[in-house]
C-alpha cells in the first residue's frame, strides 16, 4: 500500500464506520478508524498463519502467564506491519498527528512488572522470529491500578482499560470452554475396574477467549495471545440471580492479584489460576484432537510453558484430561505431560514461591488436588530407598498441609530455567538445590531479553535515525549489528549526533515533567533514573539515602563541585505493601523539600513520576543518562529495565546482581560503575549471622547524619514513615544491607559524576553501551527457548510459499 492509497482507504473507512469526514471526527473516532483498517489488513495474515500451522502439523508453544504487559499496540503494530512511516505521513497530510491518536489508546496493563513485560516482549519476538508460539492468560476487567499521589502518598484508582472497548481483541465465542469449580469428587470403578471421577455439586464457569493478533516484524506471521474472560454458562443462570451472587461471580477475574492477605482473596486468586489453566489446556487439547493425530504424539505438537508458578496446575490439568477424559493410562499420560511442560522461575524471594493450603485446593479444584496427591505419592514411592529420606521430604509436593507449586512444576516438566546466569546458578546451588541433585539435566539458563523494536525503534526514533545513518539499517532486524557502532567510538561526528539525540529526548522528558509535576528540570543536568516496582530488595532506599546525603552536603557547601543532577523515579507499590508505600511517601517529601530549596541552586532535583507503566517507560528510558540497578546482590533474578536503559545509551550503576553481571561482561569494567557486596559475600553474612547494621550506624558519621535525617525533622511530614524506615535499618538490622553498601555506592556515584565531566569520554561510554546491547534482544532469548526447551521451528523451515522470509 502506498500513501495515496492509505489516505483514500482511511477516508473511506471513516465514512463507513462513522459517516464522517476527517475534519468532523474526534481523535477517538480517528483512532478507531485507523485501528480497524489495521486489523482488517493483518487478519488475512493471521488466518493464513493459523492455517499454515495446521496444514503443516506445526508444533506450537503456549506461554501460560498470569501477567501480560503489552502497553499500547497501535505504533508497534504499525511498525511490525511496515506501515509506520507511511501512516504517519499520510495522516499528517490529512491534518492528523499520529501521536494524538496514540494517546487515545489505554495501556494494556494486565501485569505488575518484569514478569508480565517479559511475556509481552516474548510475544513480539516469537512472532517476529516467525516461531509458532502463543500466549495464554486472563482478560482482567481492570488493569493494574492507576497511581496518583495525594499529599505525597500513593493512592490507587481503578484502571478501567476496557471502558471504551478494545480494538485489537476478537471475541471467539465458538472456542469457549467450561471449567469445573468446587464440589466433591469421588472415584468409582467402571465395569472393567478402572476408576473414574464422579462429580457432585460445584459449578461451571464459562471461559470465553478473546484473541489478539501478535504481529511479527514485517514477516506476515501473526500469532495469537489468547486471554480468557469469565461468563456465566446458560445452565447456571439461576445460581446468579441475586445482585450479590452476580457481583461475586464477576469479581472473580476482575482484578489482577486479588489481595491475598485474606482467605477470600486467596481463594479468588487460586480460582483465577485454575480458570485460565484449565481453559487453556482444554483448548490446546481440543485443537490437537481436531488434527486427528495419535494422542501419544501430542508432545510433537504442543509445548506448554509455565511462566512462574501461577500456571503450575497445567501439570495436573493435562494429566486430568489425558487420564479422565482420554482414558489414557497414568504412566503414558505422565510421560507425555513431562515432555510437554516446561517451567521458568522468576524470583528467589521465598514469599513468591507459591504454596496453597490443601483445604483451599480441595475446595476450589478437588479433582486437581487428587491428581496432585497421586503425583506426590508416586514421586515418593519412586525415590524411597534410592534417595536420602530428608531430601525426599524436602522435595515432595505436599508437605505441612500445603501444596508447593514450584515442586509440582519442576517434577511435572522436563525443563526448569532461571532468567540470568547468576540466577540460574543460584537456583542450582541454593534455592532449588535439592531438585538439582534429583534432576541435574532439567536445569538450564535463559537470560532475559527485551523487544528491541519497541525499546529503540519506537521509543527512540531520534537515536534510531543516527544509527541508520551511521551503521545502516540491518540492526533493525539483527540487533547484533549494533556492534558496528564500535567502529565509530573515536568519530566525533557520530558521538555528537548520538549526544544530540539524547539531548532531544531529555528535552521532551523535561517538558513532560514540567507539565505533569510542575517541576522545572534542565536537560543539561544528568538524568539519573530508577524505574521498577517498588520493593525493599530493589533498594530505592539506597538511592534516596544518597540523594539525602548530596542534599545535606550541598546545604553545607553550596559550591560543591557536582554536576547538576535530576533523579527520576517511577514505581508502583503493591496496594498492601505498607513499607514500600512509606518509601514512596518519603521520596515524595524529600522531593518537595529539595525542589523548593533555592539555596542549592538547582544542582539537585528529584522527580517521582506518577503512574509508571510501559508508555511512561518509553518516554523516560531514551532520556536517561544514568541507570540505577542497585538491588542487593542475589535478589534480582534478572532485571530487564537494565537492558532497556543500556540499549538507549545510559550508563549503569550496578551491583553484581541478576543480568547486571552479563551487562558488565558485555561492556567491560570501564563502561559501567559496579559497587557493593557480591552474592557470595551476602551469603557469607547469612551463614555467619554477623551483619550488624547498628555498628555501621554508630561508627560512620555520614551514615548517622543521613539516616538521622529520616527522624530529626530535616524532612517534613514523615514522622511515621521516617521512623518506620529508620527502624527497618537500625532496629530490624537492615534486611537488604543498604547501610553496608552505602559507602561503596556513594563512591560509585562520585565516579559517575567525574566521568560525566569528561564529555567526550562520557559519550564514548554511552556509545559502547548501545553497541553492546544486541545480545539482550528477546529475539535471542526466544530462539533459545525454541531450540532448547520447546523444540519448535519457524514456519518457513517447512514452507515459504507465502513469501515469508527468514528473520
Ligand atoms: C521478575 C524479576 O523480579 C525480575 O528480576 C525479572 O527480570 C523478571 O521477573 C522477568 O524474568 N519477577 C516478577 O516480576 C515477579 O512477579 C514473582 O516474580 C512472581
Amino acid at each position: 500500500m502506498d500513501k495515496k492509497e492509505f489516505k483514500k482507504k482511511f477516508k473511506r473507512r471513516l465514512a463507513e464506520k462513522f459517516a464522517m469526514e476527517v475534519t468532523d471526527a474526534s481523535s477517538n473516532e480517528l483512532y478507531q478508524t485507523l485501528g480497524s483498517l489495521m486489523t482488517s489488513a493483518y487478519s488475512q495474515d493471521w488466518r493464513e498463519t493459523w492455517k499454515d500451522y495446521r496444514e503443516n502439523n506445526q508444533k506450537q508453544s503456549y506461554y501460560f502467564s498470569i501477567e501480560f504487559l503489552p502497553g499500547k499496540m497501535l505504533k508497534s503494530n504499525l511498525l511490525n506491519m511496515g506501515w509506520l512511516e507511511l501512516v504517519e505521513e499520510g495522516l499528517d497530510e490529512l491534518g492528523i498527528q499520529l501521536n494524538d491518536l496514540v494517546e487515545i489508546e489505554p495501556d494494556m496493563a494486565l501485569g505488575n512488572g518484569g514478569l508480565g513485560r517479559l511475556a509481552s516482549c516474548f510475544m513480539d519476538s516469537i512472532a517476529s522470529c516467525g516461531l509458532p508460539g502463543n500466549g495464554n492468560g486472563i482478560r482482567y476487567e481492570y488493569g493494574l491500578f492507576k497511581q496518583r499521589f495525594v499529599d505525597n502518598y500513593q493512592v490507587e484508582l481503578p484502571d478501567e482499560w476496557l471502558q471504551k472497548g478494545n480494538l485489537w481483541e476478537v471475541r471467539k465465542e465458538s472456542k469457549a470452554v467450561d471449567v469445573q469449580i468446587g464440589g466433591n469428587v469421588y472415584l468409582k470403578p467402571d465395569q472393567y475396574g478402572k476408576l473414574s471421577p464422579v462429580y457432585e455439586g460445584g459449578s461451571k464457569l464459562r471461559a470465553v477467549p478473546y484473541d489478539t493478533g501478535m504481529v511479527g516484524y514485517q514477516n506476515k506471521i501473526v500469532n495469537t495471545m489468547r486471554l480468557w474472560s469469565l461468563e456465566i454458562p446458560p445452565e447456571e443462570e439461576d445460581r446468579y440471580r441475586s445482585i450479590e451472587a452476580r457481583r461475586s461471580f464477576e469479581d472473580l477475574t476482575s482484578v489482577l492479584y486479588p489481595d491475598d492477605s485474606n482467605e477470600a482473596g486467596r481463594k479468588m486468586r487460586l480460582t483465577q489460576e485454575y480458570f485460565f489453566v484449565s481453559a487453556g489446556v482444554q483448548s490446546i487439547l481440543r485443537y490437537f484432537k481436531s488434527l486427528n493425530q495419535p494422542m501419544d504424539e501430542i508432545n510433537q505438537y504442543a509445548a506448554i510453558h509455565i511462566n512462574d508458578t501461577h500456571p503450575a496446575m497445567c501439570v495436573a490439568e493435562f494429566m486430568r484430561l489425558l487420564v479422565d477424559e482420554e482414558q489414557m493410562s497414568w504412566e503414558r499420560a505422565w510421560d507425555l505431560t513431562r515432555k510437554v511442560m516446561s517451567y521458568t522461575n522468576h524470583t528467589i524471594m521465598a514469599e513468591a514461591l507459591e504454596k496453597w493450603s490443601i483445604d483451599m485446593m480441595k475446595n476450589v479444584c478437588p479433582r486437581i488436588y487428587q491428581i496432585i496427591e497421586e503425583i506426590d505419592r508416586r514421586f515418593v514411592e519412586e525415590l524411597i530407598g534410592v534417595q536420602d529420606f530428608d531430601l525426599i521430604q524436602r522435595t515432595r509436593i505436599i508437605q505441612d498441609g500445603q501444596v508447593h507449586m514450584a515442586h509440582l512444576a519442576i517434577i511435572g516438566s522436563h525443563s526448569t530455567n532461571g532468567v540470568a546466569k547468576l540466577h540460574s546458578d543460584l537456583l542450582k546451588s541454593v534455592v532449588l538445590h535439592d531438585f538439582y541433585l534429583l534432576y541435574p539435566d532439567r536445569f538450564n539458563n535463559k537470560t532475559n531479553g527485551i523487544a528491541m523494536r519497541r525499546w529503540v525503534q519506537l521509543a527512540n526514533p531520534a537515536m534510531s535515525k543516527v544509527l541508520d545513518a551511521t551503521i545502516g539499517k540491518t540492526w533493525r532486524k539483527n540487533s547484533d549489528d549494533l556492534r558496528l557502532l564500535l567502529n565509530y567510538e573515536e568519530d566525533d561526528q557520530v558521538l555528537n549526533a548520538l549526544a544530540e539525540a539524547k539531548y532531544q529526548n531529555k528535552r521532551s522528558l523535561a517538558a513532560y515533567i514540567k507539565s505533569h509535576c510542575g517541576i522545572e528540570v534542565s536537560p543539561e543536568a544528568i538524568f539519573d533514573v530508577q524505574i521498577k516496582r517498588l520493593h525493599a530488595y530493589k533498594r530505592q532506599l539506597l538511592n534516596l539515602l544518597h540523594i539525602i546525603k548530596l542534599y545535606l552536603d550541598l546545604k553545607e557547601n553550596p559550591e560543591l563541585p557536582i554536576e547538576p543532577r535530576v533523579f527520576i523515579f517511577g514505581a508502583k507499590a503493591a496496594p498492601s505493601y505498607h513499607y514500600a508505600k512509606s518509601i514512596i511517601k518519603v521520596i515524595n517529601e524529600v522531593a518537595s523539600l529539595i525542589n523548593a530549596d533555592e539555596t542549592i541552586k538547582g544542582k539537585l532535583k528529584l522527580v517521582f513520576l506518577e503512574n509508571y507503566n510501559v508508555s511512561l517507560a518509553e518516554r523516560i528510558i531514551p532520556a536517561a543518562d544514568v541507570s540505577e540497578q542497585i538491588s542487593l546482590a542475589s535478589k534480582e533474578a534478572s532485571g530487564t529495565s537494565n537492558m532497556k536503559l543500556m540499549l538507549n545509551g545510559a550508563v549503569t550503576i550496578a551491583t553484581l546482581d541478576g543480568a547486571n553481571v552479563e551487562i558488565r561482561d558485555a561492556v567491560g569494567d570501564d563502561n559501567i560503575a559496579i559497587f557493593g557486596l557480591t552474592e557470595g559475600e551476602v551469603y557469607q553474612y547469612y551463614e555467619k549471622r554477623n551483619y550488624h547494621a547498628i555498628d555501621l550506624y554508630e561508627r560512620d558519621t555520614t551514615i548517622q547524619k543521613v539516616v538521622n535525617a529520616l527522624i530529626d525533622g530535616t524532612i517534613p511530614n514523615i514522622t511515621k514513615e521516617g521512623q518506620e524506615i529508620f527502624d527497618s535499618l537500625i532496629k530490624y538490622n537492615d534486611e537488604f544491607f543498604v547501610l553496608r553498601d552505602f559507602e561503596d555506592y556513594c563512591a560509585a556515584q562520585m565516579s559517575v559524576n567525574q566521568a560525566y565531566q569528561d564529555t567526550r569520554r562520557w559519550r564514548q561510554i554511552s556509545l559502547r553501551n548501545t553497541a553492546n546491547a544486541g545480545r539482550f534482544s528477546s529475539d535471542r532469548t526466544v530462539q533459545q527457548y525454541a531450540d532448547d526447551i520447546w523444540q519448535i521451528e519457524p514456519l518457513f523451515a517447512h514452507n515459504d510459499n507465502r513469501g515469508v522470509t527468514q528473520h
